[in-house]
This record gives C-alpha cells, sequence and structure tokens, in this order.
C-alpha cells in the first residue's frame, strides 16, 4: 500500500465530514495527484451501491457527541488498506472482497434471549434510527484511523431482543461460505470469524453495528452489510459481515484468541503501557500521513468505558 508519509494541505478536519460532495470532491483531487489508491475497486464498488436497496438512508443524522481530535482519513486511503482475512492476510483485498454477496442477507440473533428472530438485513437496518458517528480505530499492528460511520448502537439490538438474566455475553459470527471467500479455504484459521464482548460493555452507547461509511451504504471490504465498531478495543474485535449474533452464558472464544491467546485476547482494550508480545504499542501510525503519534488510554474512549473495567486485573484487560 502507498502510504502518503507527509501530511497533506487537504487533509480535511472532522467539519468536513459530511456531506456527499466532500467526499466526491475529495476523490477528484486525490485522482488528480496520482493517488486514486486501487482505482480498478471503485467503479464495480460504485455500480454495487446504485443497487443498494438502503441508500435512501443515506447521510445518516450526524450525532455530534463523537468528534474526533486528528483529521479524518480519507475514503480512498481507508477503503484500499483492509483487514478481512477472508479475502487476503495483507490489505490491499479491496477488489477481492466484491465477491461478497450481501443481498440477500439474513442475521439470526438468538441465545439466551426472550425475543430471539432470524431477520432480513433491510428489515434490521431499517428497525433503528440511523446516526453518523466519528470514530477512531486503533489496529493491534499499531496503525490507526479515523471513519465517518453510520449505523445504530448495539444497546439498540439488546433491547429489541430482551436478554435473559443469564445472558454474560454477545458472541458474534460471520458468514461461511468458501466459495465467496477464498481465504476461508485456508484451513490454517479456524472459520468463521467469531469475536465477543460482555453484556456490560453491550449496554454503554459506543459499540456501533455500522451499516455505512462515508455516507453510503458499507462498501464490502468494510464488512457490509453489517459490521461491528468498538473503538476503545483493538481492531479485531470490530467483526465485519455479521451473520449471528448469540447471547450466551460462556466467554465468546475469538477467532484470533483462538489461534494466539497470548497476543489477541478476548479483551483487547487499548493501552500504549501494555506491549504486545512481538511490538510497542505506544505509538500508532496514522494510517494517511504516516506520522507517529502517542497511543492513548482506550484509544481516547476512557471517558466512556473505564467505569466498566474499575476493579478488574489490568494484566488481563488490555490483551
Ligand atoms: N470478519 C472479519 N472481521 C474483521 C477482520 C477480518 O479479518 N474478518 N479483521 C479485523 C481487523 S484486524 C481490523 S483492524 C478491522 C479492519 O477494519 P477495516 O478494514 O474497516 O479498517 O476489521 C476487523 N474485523
Ligand atoms: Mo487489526
Amino acid at each position: 500500500m502507498a502510504v502518503i508519509h507527509r501530511r497533506p494541505s487537504w487533509a480535511i478536519s472532522e467539519a468536513l465530514a459530511t456531506p456527499e460532495d466532500v467526499f466526491l470532491n475529495r476523490r477528484a483531487i486525490l485522482a488528480g495527484m496520482g493517488l486514486g489508491l486501487a482505482a480498478a475497486a471503485l467503479p464495480r464498488r460504485a455500480r454495487a451501491e446504485e443497487k443498494d436497496p438502503t441508500a435512501d438512508l443515506y447521510p445518516a443524522r450526524r450525532n455530534e457527541a463523537y468528534k474526533l481530535d486528528r483529521p479524518l482519513t480519507p475514503e480512498e486511503v481507508n477503503a484500499n488498506y483492509n483487514n478481512f482475512y477472508e479475502y487476503g492476510s495483507y490489505k490491499e483485498i479491496a477488489a477481492n472482497a466484491q465477491q461478497l454477496q450481501t443481498r440477500p442477507w439474513e442475521v439470526a440473533i438468538g441465545g439466551l434471549v426472550d425475543k430471539p428472530m432470524t431477520i432480513a438485513i433491510d428489515d434490521l437496518i431499517r428497525k433503528f434510527p440511523l446516526e453518523t458517528r466519528l470514530y477512531r480505530h486503533r489496529c493491534v499492528e499499531a496503525w490507526s484511523m479515523t471513519i465517518p460511520w453510520s449505523g445504530f448502537p448495539l444497546k439498540s439490538l439488546v433491547a429489541m431482543v430482551a436478554p435473559r438474566s443469564d445472558a454474560k455475553f454477545i458472541r458474534f459470527e460471520t458468514f461461511l461460505d468458501p466459495k465467496m471467500a477464498p481465504g476461508q479455504n485456508d484451513f490454517l484459521y479456524p472459520w468463521p470469524y467469531v469475536e465477543g464482548v460482555t453484556i456490560e460493555e453491550a449496554a454503554i452507547d459506543l459499540p456501533f453495528l455500522v451499516t455505512g461509511a462515508y455516507d453510503k451504504p458499507l462498501a464490502r471490504q468494510f464488512g457490509a452489510p453489517i459490521r461491528l465498531a468498538l473503538p476503545w478495543k483493538y481492531g479485531f474485535k470490530s467483526i465485519k459481515s455479521i451473520r449471528k449474533i448469540d447471547f450466551v452464558a460462556e466467554q465468546p472464544l475469538g477467532l484470533w484468541e483462538a489461534i494466539q491467546p497470548s497476543e489477541y485476547g478476548f479483551w483487547a482494550n487499548v493501552n500504549p503501557e501494555v506491549p504486545h508480545p512481538r511490538w510497542s504499542q505506544a505509538r500508532e501510525r496514522v494510517l494517511q500521513t504516516g506520522e507517529l503519534v502517542p497511543t492513548q488510554l482506550f484509544n481516547g474512549y476512557a471517558a466512556e468505558v473505564s467505569h466498566l473495567y474499575a476493579g478488574k486485573d489490568p494484566a488481563r484487560l488490555y490483551m
């Protein structure tokens, strides 16, 4: 990936995160500079978006409570540098990810709840008012980005299905279909991708079910048609392309934790002082500039989340 190593003069502030014409304009500028990265993937994605049955819902109302302390990552940079192992173990998976079939798509919500349901994605998306939030994202590999996600809070979905008191965790599971996800033929990974949070974590406002980005339906490489954003945790917790949501009594075992528990534990809260076993987490590389900046405790969301972990063993929380 051709990372741009200097903060460009056109880097936009959060004030310009909407509307769509800003993104289109930026795309034109990037293309003019020869920075239209993996441009081949864009027209195909644009065609797919035209047919998206939820396109009328964007741009979604901006929730001003979620602001950034740094410029927004340009769409072209974000949309061409992705982790989505179903489409390859490298970052340039955008073109490959266009194989993902996002309709028909059902989400099965069940387990320890009073109102289990299996619901078509377009019905699910229309159950809640969509909003746009500017979030930071910090990958465990020490790169970071910022993104205008659109979607609805996880806590709204939790309330809809009425969890029983014995539900202690929520387990999320991605699709399993090696025909449309070549990476799932790789037997080194225990597919499908699984992640989880506690019921207490799911009850706060911050966990976000993402259905759109950059003021339109979610592009496939971002984890269409619905993915999670847990911005105070390392990025691998933010599972893409969710098919199944189960309320369970036992702590779910994530795909990465199953492979390497000492490096990718269940909690995975961002902490600059707790190094990954193979590298420091003290700083992070800003995706669009290459700049190294200090990593923040809970990725800057301590005010929203630190109460969740009061009295818990810090050695466990950050792995
Ligand atoms: N299903 C699935 N979800 C996933 C991943 C993946 O490989 N498969 N990668 C994770 C990792 S490591 C990161 S950093 C983020 C990347 O999201 P982005 O491509 O939108 O930046 O998705 C997370 N969710
Ligand atoms: Mo990541």
